[in-house]
């Protein structure tokens, strides 16, 4: 028997596990670490279910090579040299640029993903890099960017000391958060009512949080940022503008947002989102006067029509009531592992897409126009894509579009341990070893975490000969595209990049190692993979000065104290200022205008999600299928009644159509009916999800639709139409 200490790699929460294994290595128990100073013994039912996952039979052990219709199994030497063959055979054929990568949502959770998904989207020399962040959180990074100066400079609400939190379109009791690093949020926002504080949840469902709150309201989706303006109209019709702005908080704008906000008025913006103006001025009201206040909009605001406004809102209102930057209010991160950030100006739009014209944001294109570059002819046609953990047929706007574009592509590589919806059009799939084998350091996540935390869970199980780790995998994509062949060494990309970030720090005036000598520095750093190294260069160099060693003398991870304010040092716009009406911003402000005197859709469609799922992949375990995680459309019953629906519904929009078991409900709003994405396993070859395929919520999405500054996708307030089946 043996224990094993390690942070879950399955959502933001980041909780710490005491993995029990028995001596053939089989997980035999997984319970929350309570030794862990951030989770403290914190676990979910996914985080439960971890040992079932990794050892799910029908995981991919062996690398995948399609030859027409026949799997067949293949050693990682044959594997890489297929791989090989067909990059280089569509590069001589068409270039660099019909080379296409999709980065899936688990490269934010994996030591891979964080530090050699870049390196391998670099080696590739194409601009059509696609990932899920255009599928979810990319206004936040636009707004951010800037309002800030930084895409990564996101605020989270400190929510273990604020007194009142008003949270939009987010659902943490089923998430556990996102952008909102916090294991157990649950009790986090039950200390915080216990402590007399006050917890608004605004969504068109009474959704497990909204029950949990002092308030929820209903809102008609893709309204939020009518709702916001509405707000932010309030606090300066009334003088609501907190001393520190101007002062503590240094703005600009302020003059030109008075301006804007003129037009969306309590009285006006009220008829559209169905929020009373006597409510929304409540709202503005309360975060105004409350001692600490901080505001959160999350999935329901982001994937919407007005994303990127809806995600300045949120931040101007942050901002006009005093709560940037300040305890209990909403805070900046301070990760312990972290390259020097970028001073220069954010910027969006440098190149854009070659068939819809849509502007790059954060070096990558809308996933909403994947499909486009695949299918469309002429210059610059995607012919061979990689993804890497992702699975867009199921989680893109018209991912049903997508299936069939992906056969019709010349040559695809999937980097992933299923055999799938979206893999089954690879030509070569590359399985990453089980969790338990893999090392474990959330590089991405701890930007958003509400204390300042560092834990590194090294591998518990050792990798089987041959087998490479998903790092040395995406290291080895990575130099066969860059030319130098499927038996290049990649301990020499390691050497490489170190070399590069060594370099870059020894040369930063201010840095802790300003002026030393890069090979010095590199003898120092400890640690038995490239991905190890790395890390440690990385902790070394950051805020703390901590190393590797530090961090595996503590396997329950290090507390790094509560959040602290970094203004105004953490602004990097050209101003040095907040920017709160930037001009790529207040661009959109039009769109939002013209959309006050739209009439709102007969049905509207909205996603969930399920505490027992996530997104597309883990619907094989057993335990954690069926119950209540199923997938139904809610619907009002007043609804359901009128309609006639019994059993089931047909829903159709302007991409397609479904038909799908209904499930009338008065917890969603009149109006709005409500569909899980990440189903519709039909054909898979994972038998457990297969018996409970449900359908592909994204075949009724729209990728025509995106939020304009950012080219986000639109998964909320789907204009569709409703109606019982032929009989
Ligand atoms: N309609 C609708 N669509 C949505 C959403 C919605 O709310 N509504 N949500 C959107 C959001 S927020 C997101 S993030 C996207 C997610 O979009 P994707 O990232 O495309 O989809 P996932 O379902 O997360 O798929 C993850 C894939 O990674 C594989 N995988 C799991 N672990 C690993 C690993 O360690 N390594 C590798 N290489 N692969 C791994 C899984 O087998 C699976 O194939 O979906 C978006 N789509
Ligand atoms: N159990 C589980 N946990 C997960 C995931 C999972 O699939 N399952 N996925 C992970 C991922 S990739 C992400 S990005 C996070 C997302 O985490 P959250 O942001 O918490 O996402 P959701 O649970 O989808 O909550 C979105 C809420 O927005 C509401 N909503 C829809 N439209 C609107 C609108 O127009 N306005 C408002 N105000 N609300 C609206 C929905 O009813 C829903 O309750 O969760 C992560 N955690
Ligand atoms: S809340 Fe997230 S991190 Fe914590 S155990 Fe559950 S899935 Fe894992
Ligand atoms: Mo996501």
């Amino acid at each position: 028997m043996h224990i094993a200490h390690r942070t879950c790699p399955l959502c933001e929460a980041v909780c710490g596990l005491r993995i029990t294994l028995d001596d053939a290595g089989r997980v035999t128990d997984v319970r929350g670490d309570a030794d862990d100073p951030f989770s403290r013994g914190f676990i979910c039912p996914k985080g439960a279910s971890l040992g079932a996952l990794d050892e799910d039979p029908d995981r991919l052990r062996a690398p995948l090579v399609r030859e027409g219709g026949e799997w067949r199994e293949v050693t990682w030497p044959e594997a890489f040299a297929a791989v090989e063959r067909g990059l280089t055979g569509v590069i001589d054929r068409h270039g660099r640029e019909a080379l296409g990568v999709y980065l899936g949502n688990p490269n934010a959770h994996t030591v891979a993903g964080a530090l050699y998904a870049p390196a391998l989207a670099r080696a590739l020399g194409t601009r059509q890099i696609f990932s899920a962040s255009t599928a979810d959180q990319m206004p936040k990074h636009v707004a951010a960017g800037l309002m800030f100066g930084h895409p990564l400079s996101i605020p989270v609400p400190d929510v273990d000391r604020t007194d009142h939190l008003l949270m939009l379109g987010a659902n943490p009791l089923e998430s556990n958060g996102s952008l909102w690093t916090a294991p157990d949020l649950p009790g986090r926002l039950k200390a915080l009512r216990r402590r007399g504080g006050r917890l608004v949840v605004v969504d068109p469902r009474r959704t497990r949080t909204a029950a949990l709150a002092d308030e929820h309201l209903f809102i008609r989706p893709g309204t939020d940022a009518y709702l916001l303006f509405g707000i932010v109209h309030t606090l300066l019709a009334e003088d609501l503008v907190a001393p520190d702005v101007g002062a503590r908080l240094p703005v600009a704008g302020l003059d030109e947002l008075r301006a804007l906000a003129a037009d969306f008025p309590p009285e006006t913006v009220a008829g559209v989102c169905g929020v009373p103006a006597a409510g929304i001025v409540r709202l503005a009201r309360d975060l105004a006067t409350a001692p600490t206040a901080a505001v959160y909009g999350r999935m329901g605001t982001c994937t919407a029509e007005f994303g990127t406004l809806a995600q300045w809102l949120v931040d101007v209102v942050n901002v006009l009531t005093g709560n940037l930057d300040r305890a209990g209010g909403a805070m900046f991160p301070l990760p312990a592992a972290a390259v020097p950030r970028s001073r220069r100006p954010y910027r969006t739009g440098r190149w854009r897409s070659r068939v819809r014209n849509l502007p790059e944001v954060n070096g990558e294109l809308p996933v909403a126009t994947l499909a486009d570059e695949i299918e469309t002819p002429g210059q610059g046609q995607i012919r061979a894509l990689l993804t890497i953990a992702g699975n867009p047929v199921l989680s893109a706007p018209h991912g049903s579009r997508l299936d069939a574009a992906l056969g019709g592509l010349e040559f695809m590589v999937s980097v992933d341990p299923y055999l799938n919806e979206t893999t089954r059009h690879a030509h070569v799939i590359l399985p990453p070893p089980r969790v338990l084998q893999s090392p474990h350091y959330d590089f991405a996540l701890l930007n958003f975490a509400v204390r300042n935390y560092a834990r590194y869970s090294p591998p518990v199980l050792p990798l089987e000969p041959g087998r490479p780790a998903e790092s040395e995998i995406l290291a080895r994509l990575a130099m066969i595209a860059a030319g130098q062949g499927a038996d290049a060494d990649p301990a020499g990309l390691d050497e490489l990049i170190l070399d590069q970030t060594l370099r870059r720090a020894v040369d930063t005036p201010g840095s802790p190692v300003a002026g030393r000598d890069p090979a010095e520095l590199r003898a120092e750093l400890t640690g038995s993979t490239g991905a190890e190294l790395r890390l440690d260069a990385m902790l070394r160099l950051g805020p703390y000065g901590l190393t590797l060693r530090e961090l595996r003398e503590h396997p329950h991870g290090i507390d790094l104290g509560p959040l602290e304010p970094r203004l105004p040092g953490l602004l990097s716009t050209a101003s040095g200022r907040i920017e709160l009406a930037p001009p790529q911003i207040v661009a959109d402000v039009p769109r939002l205008r013209a959309g006050l005197g739209r009439e709102a859709p007969e049905f509207v469609l909205i996603g969930r999600r399920h505490l027992r799922s996530n997104n597309s992949w883990m619907h094989n375990v057993a335990p954690l299928v069926g119950g209540s995680n199923r997938c139904t459309l809610q619907i009002n019953p007043q609804d359901a009644r009128r309609l006639g629906l019994n059993g089931e519904a047909v829903v159709r929009s302007a991409a397609g159509e479904l038909t799908v078991a209904v499930e009338p409900t008065d917890a969603i709003m009149p109006g709005v009916v409500s569909l899980p994405h990440g189903w519709g396993h039909a054909g898979t070859a994972q038998p457990v999800a297969a018996k409970h395929a449900g359908v592909n919520a994204n075949a009724l999405t729209d990728e025509t639709v995106v939020d304009v500054p950012s080219g986000n996708a639109v998964f909320n307030g789907v204009p569709v139409t409703v109606r019982a089946p032929n009989p």
